[in-house]
């Protein structure tokens, strides 16, 4: 495989399976090319620029790979980490992936309401960094936590389910030939008109990732017992 597409991962420590089975995913993965498409921890921060320890693992285990970051709305200050600049709702990376022109982004852009917009613009804007560099990282480790809310299932929500479907045959008629959104925790992988749109899914529930080789592009379930 070209690369590996992920998002959704929510790893939140030593403790937490979803990071227990990314760690051996990674340890796995015979692609070159990592896309990590947001949300990957559950509540990331680097206060004054070391990132918190229990995601260490993680970020060491990347070291490894040629990885394109994205913003999540659970860690919009990863791509820092990586020397990305600040992240916006809807940051969208343009770039060729395997054979394909690719288009990508969180997916969380298609959330239009008031209170996420309202929240994300002020979570991502200077006076809450100052804050959580400010704290100590203990403390920003549980504000971060309490804003996350519970590492839950849940089903996805349809409405942003179809919104991005929408979207993505808008991007691919925009001349896409991938277009990668994840958030929904709704994972699919399905050709509209000449492109192909991609969600990877999410590792609370469905432990998916997506793959691209050369001109084709399909999704995987990565089974720890088996690759682990
Ligand atoms: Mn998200």
């Amino acid at each position: 495989m070209d690369v590996a597409i992920v998002s959704d991962v929510h790893c939140d420590g030593p403790g937490s399976p979803t990071q227990h089975d990314f760690l051996r995913f990674l340890d796995w993965c015979p692609a070159p090319t990592l896309v990590l498409a947001g949300d990957i921890f559950h509540a990331f921060w680097a206060p004054g620029g070391a990132p918190f320890v229990a995601y260490q693992p993680v970020l060491d285990r990347l070291r490894r790979f040629d990885v394109i970051v994205l913003p999540g709305n659970h860690d919009f200050h990863l791509p820092a980490q990586f020397g990305a600049p600040a992240p916006s709702i809807g940051t969208l990376l343009e770039l060729r992936l395997g054979g394909l022109r690719a288009v990508l982004s969180h997916g969380d852009e298609v959330d239009r309401s008031v209170n996420y917009r309202v929240l994300h613009t002020v979570l991502r804007g200077r006076g809450f960094s100052w804050l959580l560099d400010h704290v100590g990282s203990q403390r920003a480790w549980e504000i971060l936590h309490r804003l996350a809310g519970p590492l839950g299932g849940g089903k996805p929500d349809a409405a942003l389910v179809a919104a991005q479907r929408d979207l993505a045959g808008v991007r691919i008629a925009a001349g896409a030939e991938l277009v990668v959104m994840g958030h929904t925790h709704a994972p699919s992988c399905e050709r509209i008109d000449a492109g192909w749109f991609l969600n990877p899914g999410d590792w609370v529930e469905h432990r998916t990732y997506g793959v691209v080789r050369g001109r084709e592009v399909e999704l995987r379930r990565f089974d720890p017992l088996r690759h682990g």
